[in-house]
């Protein structure tokens, strides 16, 4: 391994060579961008030997690999992060600032990789951080978008999106691997035949084609040797595709595959465009894995045996397919055969139940674009009626089936094609037995299973947190660090008044760190004093962030109304997207931006009640914003958030959950206790009964509860907007629409309960005391537990040995 990060002095003279090698300037004279992207070369070349020694690893110990196929991988900035896991980040730090250059502003520079959405995305970048921590084989499969989902500006209180050109600076951390290239074919003719054996032969003559060439980013350990591959597919034109006198629309057609993540599926082109993209990477990815396993292995027949390919929800379906062309067109195997060998590598993740979330394609879409890849579909489909019939179960068989409504159902398909499906919460993977696939999980019941999902401990504390990290490691020691569930050594302190008072401190500090950035960036002064209670996540009716502004709007007519009536000083702090056509949701965050704007403008009121929305949530602004929470917000409607993960990195950093018992809020409660949480609300029992019963009337609500009246009429009286129909489409939702997510049904448990939160914040023993407790409590949630139990209960993966080493 190069001695760069050897000593402080060893840094600062290869620092300056690398500047100097690289742009040919100076140290002095070089710009900050420069100084970065020096840096990053500097790690990705010290991490390169840790690289080729986990892949000769791989080969010599001829162990099983991970392939997770992911549409996203939301990994946040990567320089503190590599840094910190290689266990050189103070020599760094030590040597810039010889340098007179501050670490913080050069971790700045980097922009977070513009490459999910949200918790399915930062799901599986939590699992590439594990699976590295824990000398796990693991590699991710993706797609280079070029840009992010968007960078959300507020203008006017609207959300408005703007490019999310997150590649401006290239990315440092990646090595482009032209000669890794795979070709990709779309639509086009199938000539199929048979040979004078009887056996069947295709050949697809596509009308457009293109190269899937790999850009490969190195996954470092926290103290391992293991460096994993995080594989990205960018498109490049396939010079022998190109049609005559089509060149413009060919080299659309090739950029437009990569341009950004979930491109807008409101039309036709759109969905199209999404399912190319699918193909895309699953095809690239599956050629890779294929390859990979023939330089070491004579045969397919043990494909199973070496790999597991984890399929993240339903987008990257198509794996299954696609592998069985593989094997039967390319390698002459029989159907039987590839099936048994799909079957036994493949596995999915089920990460919701609502029911526009499960993909479904149009038929003949799939069968223009992917002729091949239907016949084998459609053949599937065969099979599968057979075994089910054959099984005495034919009246199910229109329930699971994979073809019907002139649709593909991925999610059949995926469970028809796998040896596994879990669900992320043991609440969301009831819910898929019970409800969602309860036809399926009747038929292979062996199938079915959960696997809690978990978070990175070391990005959502110990990296984001020094403070509190601090303080644990002087309290019990680091060696939480490795071992999250060691965080329990923490009970014993969580009575010791000196403990407490340590951690209302360090609290306070984090509060601090939010208010000036807020302060700096959006212009508003907040009262660190105040309880900063915070909702973070994307914008969705069912995760009720109406739920929790209409409380806000209910706080603020009430002060107003009576001058006897006084909060305890809070501040409410949103950040979440809304997909750019979900204009409900659009519709959500100007309301939010409204009030904020009447509440915090009101002298009389604002020294109580402060709205603040942090545009453009990402992980850096998570960063941020979790580890200052007193109060998590987790109040989806009871069975529709399969499990949440914000709900774990708050806890782990000393906030008390007030939520509803949805996806992995259930196991919070379990782990804490509900002495140690505010739980309120329907359950999911509550909620089946009334959609079943149909028996929920929003207008008895409204007439009995004057508190929901004075909000609902708020919407419409000119309290926020002068313009009456501002928020017809929430109106019209909640009113007429019958509520689907039961906000009104449930405001008055809500507010009891977070009257609740504020007489236990007033008693700040108690809540410092159950602050602790959530944090001893978390070590459950750190995805190395989670990625142990895919390890050892899915995937059959051990860990790679470099000779105790690590
Ligand atoms: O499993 C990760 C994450 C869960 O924590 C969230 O509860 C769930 O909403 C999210 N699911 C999706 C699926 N959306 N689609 N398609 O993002 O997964």
């Amino acid at each position: 391994m190069n001695d760069y990060f050897s000593s402080k002095e060893n840094f600062k003279r290869a620092y300056k060579d690398e500047i100097s090698h690289s742009f040919g300037r100076n140290f002095e004279e070089a710009h900050p961008e420069e100084k970065y992207v020096a840096l990053g070369k500097m790690i990705t070349d010290y991490v390169n030997e840790n690289w080729r020694e986990t892949k000769n690893a791989v080969k010599e110990q001829r162990a099983k690999q991970l392939y997770y196929f992911s549409m996203e991988f939301l990994l946040g900035r990567l320089m503190t992060n590599n840094l910190m896991n290689l266990g050189v980040y103070d020599v760094v730090r030590d040597g810039l600032e010889e340098l007179g250059i501050n670490i913080h502003d050069v971790e700045m520079m980097e922009q977070d990789p513009g490459l999910g959405n949200g918790g399915l995305g930062r799901l599986a970048a939590c699992f590439l951080d594990s699976l590295a921590s824990l000398n796990l084989p693991g590699n991710g499969n993706c797609i280079r978008y070029h840009y992010g989902l968007f960078r959300q500006e507020i203008v006017n209180c609207q959300q408005v999106e703007k490019p999310d050109c997150w590649l401006k600076l290239g990315n440092v951390w990646e090595v482009w691997k032209p000669y890794h290239a795979v070709r990709v074919k779309f639509g086009g003719q199938l000539n199929a035949y048979m040979d004078n054996n009887g056996k069947f032969h295709s050949a697809h003559v596509p009308d457009f084609a293109v190269k899937a060439v790999p850009y490969d980013m190195p996954v470092v350990g926290y103290h391992t040797t293991t460096t994993n591959t995080l594989r990205l597919w960018d498109a490049e034109l396939d010079e022998e595709s190109v049609p005559g006198g089509q060149l413009t629309k060919y080299l659309n057609d090739v950029s437009e595959l990569t341009v950004n993540v979930y491109p807008d599926d409101s039309t036709n082109e759109g969905k199209e465009l999404r399912l190319r993209q699918q193909y895309f990477f699953v095809c690239a990815g599956v050629d890779q894995i294929i390859r990979t396993h023939l330089l070491e292995y004579p045969t397919l027949d043990n494909l199973g045996e070496k790999v597991a390919i984890q399929l993240n929800d339903t987008h990257p379906v198509l794996v299954i397919p696609e592998l069985m062309r593989v094997l039967m067109d390319d390698y002459d195997y029989s159907w039987d055969h590839a099936w048994a060998i799909v079957k036994e590598t493949v596995a999915y993740t089920n990460h919701t139940v609502m029911a526009e979330a499960m993909e479904k394609w149009d038929q003949k879409m799939v069968r223009r674009l992917l002729p091949r890849v239907y016949m084998i579909i459609e053949e599937i489909e065969r099979r599968f009626r057979y075994e089910v019939n054959h099984a005495g179960r034919g009246n199910d068989f229109y329930q699971m089936s994979i073809l019907k409504d002139n649709q593909v159902h991925m999610a059949n398909l995926a469970v028809v094609g796998s040896h596994s499906v879990n669900g992320v919460a043991k609440l969301h993977s009831q819910i898929l037995v019970d409800d969602v696939l309860s036809t399926f999980a009747s038929f292979y019941p062996e199938k079915f299973n959960n696997k809690t999902n978990g978070i990175t401990h070391r990005r959502w504390l110990v990296y984001s947190n020094p403070q509190l990290t601090h303080l644990l490691e002087k309290t019990i020691g680091d060696g939480f660090i490795k071992h999250p569930e060691e965080l329990s050594r923490l009970m014993d302190y969580v009575d010791n008044p000196e403990v407490q008072n340590e951690f209302m401190q360090v609290k306070r500090e984090r509060k601090e760190i939010l208010a000036a950035w807020v302060k700096e960036n959006l212009g508003i002064e907040v009262n660190v004093d105040s309880i900063f209670d915070c909702q973070s996540k994307r914008l969705h009716a069912y995760k009720r962030q109406l739920l929790n502004i209409f409380h806000i709007i209910y706080l603020y007519l009430k002060m107003k109304q009576d001058p006897g009536f006084r909060i305890y000083p809070r501040t409410f702090f949103f950040s979440a997207k809304a997909a750019p056509s979900y204009n409900l949701a659009k519709e959500i965050i100007k309301l939010i931006n409204m009030v904020a704007e009447k509440v915090n403008n009101d002298p009389e009121i604002s020294q109580y009640l402060k709205v603040v929305f942090i545009p453009n949530y990402s992980v850096s602004i998570a960063e941020l914003l979790i580890n200052a929470a007193d109060v998590s917000e987790q109040i989806s409607t009871a069975g529709k958030e399969a499990s949440g993960t914000g709900n774990m990195k708050y806890m782990m950093n000393g906030a008390l959950t007030i939520g509803t018992l949805d996806g992995a809020n259930v196991e919070i409660v379990e782990q804490v206790g509900y002495e140690n949480a505010k739980i309120f609300g329907l359950r999911v029992e509550d909620v089946n009964i009334m959609r079943r019963e149909n028996s929920y009337d929003v207008w008895s609500y409204y007439n009995s509860d004057s508190r929901i009246r004075m909000v609902v009429e708020s919407l419409r009286n000119g309290t926020f907007s002068s313009n009456p129909n501002e928020f017809q489409l929430i109106y019209n939702d909640l009113m007429l629409n019958r509520d689907e997510f039961f906000v009104l049904a449930d405001f008055a448990a809500y507010c009891k309960a977070q009257e609740d939160v504020q007489s236990w914040y007033e008693n700040r023993p108690a809540w410092a005391r159950a602050m602790l407790i959530n944090i001893a409590k978390s070590g459950y949630f750190s995805s190395d537990r989670t990625i142990q139990e895919y390890a050892d209960h899915i995937w059959g993966l051990k860990p790679l040995d470099f000779d105790s080493k690590d």
